[in-house]
């Protein structure tokens, strides 16, 4: 606590932190093919997010989110809603038997072709290739057995929207786990996450991105409070993003820090999303959620 009351005391009569200029790639996914090294652009850190306008027809996004409605009963609970595909960091710590999440991931890809009227990951792959030097992006494999390329998530109003994280943080937490295969083909770390909207929720649900990176986090931050780390957020420079409904945006998310708002009151947010990131061998860019 006496932390906390001095982090406090510090922002009292503090101007709002300023926006930041992030460096953004604003383009039609039609046009990705002028950008061709991007991804590897995003992977170094040189950009920090790229918006892909029009990755869906707004035909294409009202045929899905009425395929979504059949969806419902299959959904699994999460923190900000619910999702369908488990993610595959939910295996949880230690666990290495990453069955459940395969035998999740193919229930799952059956029900995204559905509703979708085709393999969303085709279309995203599509847009992302052109971008990936000449590489594939492809689920990740083991023993035959492919990770999910991409998930399905619905964030519930009033439920926090996802609280200030980054992708690093994630990694000790499960290397001896649920990552236990993929660190062996993949750095991991300092990987891309990219999420494409199907439905804005009517209002919140936006997503800051901070002037902050996990290298260059406070050296006490693994102790700080839920309050310490929201007083910390709340001073930081910040940038918010709003892509539409079949807009896709991909950022710094393995190391730079990142929330989404909480919901306001009506329809939830709806995205399908992953991580991506280059292979050991370089060869082709991982997509997996
Ligand atoms: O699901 C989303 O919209 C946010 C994703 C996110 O925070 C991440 O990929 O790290």
């Amino acid at each position: 606590m006496p932390r906390f009351r001095d982090v406090t005391k510090r922002l009292r009569g503090r101007r709002p932190a300023e926006p930041v200029e992030f460096r953004v790639v604003d383009i039609a996914a039609a046009d990705t093919a002028q950008h061709p090294d991007l991804l590897l652009r995003l992977a170094d850190v040189e950009v920090d997010a790229v918006l892909l306008r029009g990755v869906l027809s707004p035909g294409e996004v009202d045929r899905a989110l009425s395929g979504f409605e059949e969806l419902h009963e299959q959904r699994s609970d999460e923190f900000m809603g619910h999702v369908l595909g488990m993610p595959l960091l939910r295996l949880g710590q230690g666990e290495t038997d990453r069955t459940p999440y395969y035998d999740s991931t193919e229930r799952a890809r059956e029900l995204y072709r559905t509703a979708f009227g085709f393999d969303p990951h085709e279309r995203v792959a599509s847009v992302l290739e052109p971008m990936a030097g000449g590489r594939k992006v492809v689920p990740p494999t083991e023993d035959g057995r492919a990770y999910n390329p991409g998930n399905l998530r619905w964030y519930l109003p009033g439920q926090g929207g996802l609280y200030p994280h980054v992708g690093n943080e994630f990694v000790e937490q499960n290397e001896a786990g649920a990552l236990g295969h993929l660190l062996g083909i993949n750095e991991v770390r300092g990987w891309t996450s990219w999420f494409m909207v199907l439905q804005r929720p009517d209002s919140g649900g936006t997503l800051t991105l901070y002037d902050l990176t996990h290298a260059g986090r406070p050296a006490d931050f693994e102790s700080y409070g839920e309050e310490e780390r929201a007083a910390l957020f709340l001073e930081l420079r910040h940038a918010t993003f709003d892509p539409g409904p079949g807009d896709l945006i991909a950022f710094t998310g393995g190391v730079r820090y990142h929330r989404v708002e909480d919901i306001g009151p009506g329809r939830p947010r709806i995205t399908y999303g992953a991580f991506l990131h280059l292979d050991r061998d370089g060869a082709r860019f991982h997509s997996w959620a």
